[in-house]
């Protein structure tokens, strides 16, 4: 008789808990440089959490064949009337994707190909959004509510941040008369 075991990871009333967990803070203090209303973001407590991020990394970093998963819940808000987002990264093995989910909340996922060109895709519970290799990613919370969502990608994917610290987006997500717009952005370099 072979014996059934009980799983180490549950992802269980919006939480993630179990064995190799890690979580991580991302604060306005952490975020230099992303958003670019430097008067109103000089107004925002720089210890307010802009989101979080809970990850099962059972792999090693790096691994090829390997997964990660990741449940990110971003904060509503805004700075000036940008919504507040993630980061946003290309992979470092840029040829690798990448699947997000839409769990609570909503707001846009803002993607950018390396001609930087950009498009939107609304997040929402059930969406399901694949993202396609060379494809820059972020989200942005664009309502009054936590937005969180899934994420699953390959183990050697790695994330490149510095492309998107030095050159932004090439759109921001703002609120402008009461909707979110997809505006071009105005500086190129906002390091
Ligand atoms: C998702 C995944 C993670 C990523 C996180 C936050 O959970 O894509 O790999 O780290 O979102 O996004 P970022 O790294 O761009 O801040
Ligand atoms: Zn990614």
């Amino acid at each position: 008789m072979k014996k059934i075991i009980l799983p180490n990871i549950y992802y269980s009333n919006g939480l993630l808990i179990g064995n190799n967990v890690e979580k991580v803070v991302r604060k306005i203090k952490d975020l230099n440089g992303l958003f670019d209303d430097e008067a109103s973001l000089n107004k925002i407590d720089p210890d307010t959490i802009v989101y979080e991020v809970s990850s099962h990394l059972e792999e090693k970093e790096g691994r090829e064949g390997g997964l990660f998963f990741g449940i990110t819940y971003l904060y509503p808000g805004k700075v000036g009337n940008e919504y507040f987002m993630t980061k946003g990264h290309y992979h470092a093995k840029i040829d690798r994707t990448e699947y997000y989910w839409g769990i609570e909340g909503e707001g846009v996922l803002i993607l950018m190909d390396e001609d930087r060109n950009v498009c939107g895709e609304k997040i929402f519970p059930g969406s399901l959004h694949y993202i396609k290799s060379g494809i820059a990613h972020r989200v942005a919370n664009t309502g009054t509510q936590i937005l969180s969502f899934g994420a699953c990608w390959p183990s050697d994917a790695g994330h490149c941040y510095d492309t998107i610290a030095k050159n932004g987006f090439s759109a921001r997500l703002r609120e402008i008369n009461g909707t979110a717009v997809l505006e071009d952005s105005k500086k190129l370099l906002y390091v």
